[in-house]
């Protein structure tokens, strides 16, 4: 099973979208390994967004992400990464389609709402900068049976 990295931004901690974004996955089957509340520093944002940190727009992306709190969970399933990319929809939210996250609760490129991890090793990077060996929980959902074929589970 893979485990991937998710960011709930501060736009949506504070429009009150945290628990219907985790119901989406949650709904999906997915299981919710760590959870936790931070304030992010630009360190970490520097680190976690180095891909753009030569653009002209990452200050902007860095207010934003310091802007307030986050949470930020880690998801484990079956191709856990691309069903939560595809559950997210694309970085532009104008352009992201209806009954994704960002299609449905974000009118915004910037303040998309989510961040996903977008590759194994982005994943594995991510989960070990935001979480260390005690925070994250491996436990039997008693519905996994229901979540996943008996052929999937046993591969
Ligand atoms: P994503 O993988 O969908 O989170 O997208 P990126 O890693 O490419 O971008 C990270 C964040 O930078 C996005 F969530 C929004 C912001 N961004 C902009 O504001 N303008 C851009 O042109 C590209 C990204």
């Amino acid at each position: 099973m893979q485990k991937t990295l998710v960011i709930l931004k501060p736009d949506a901690l504070q429009r009150g979208l945290i628990g219907e974004i985790t119901t989406r996955f949650e709904k999906k089957g997915l299981k919710l390994v760590a959870n936790k509340m931070a304030q992010l520093d630009s360190k970490t944002l520097r680190d976690h967004y180095s891909h753009l940190a030569d653009k002209p727009f990452f200050p902007t992306i860095e207010s934003f992400m310091s802007s307030s709190p986050v949470i930020i969970q880690v998801w484990e399933g079956f191709e856990a990464i691309e069903v939560i990319r595809t559950m997210c929809g694309v970085t532009n939210s104008r352009a992201a389609a209806p009954g994704t996250i960002r299609g449905d609760l974000s009118s915004s490129y910037g303040s998309n709402v989510i961040h996903a991890s977008d590759s194994e090793q982005s994943a594995e990077e991510e989960v070990k900068r935001f979480f260390n060996d005690k925070e994250l929980f491996s436990y039997n959902k008693v519905i996994e049976q229901y979540s996943y074929s008996d052929e999937e589970r046993d591969n």
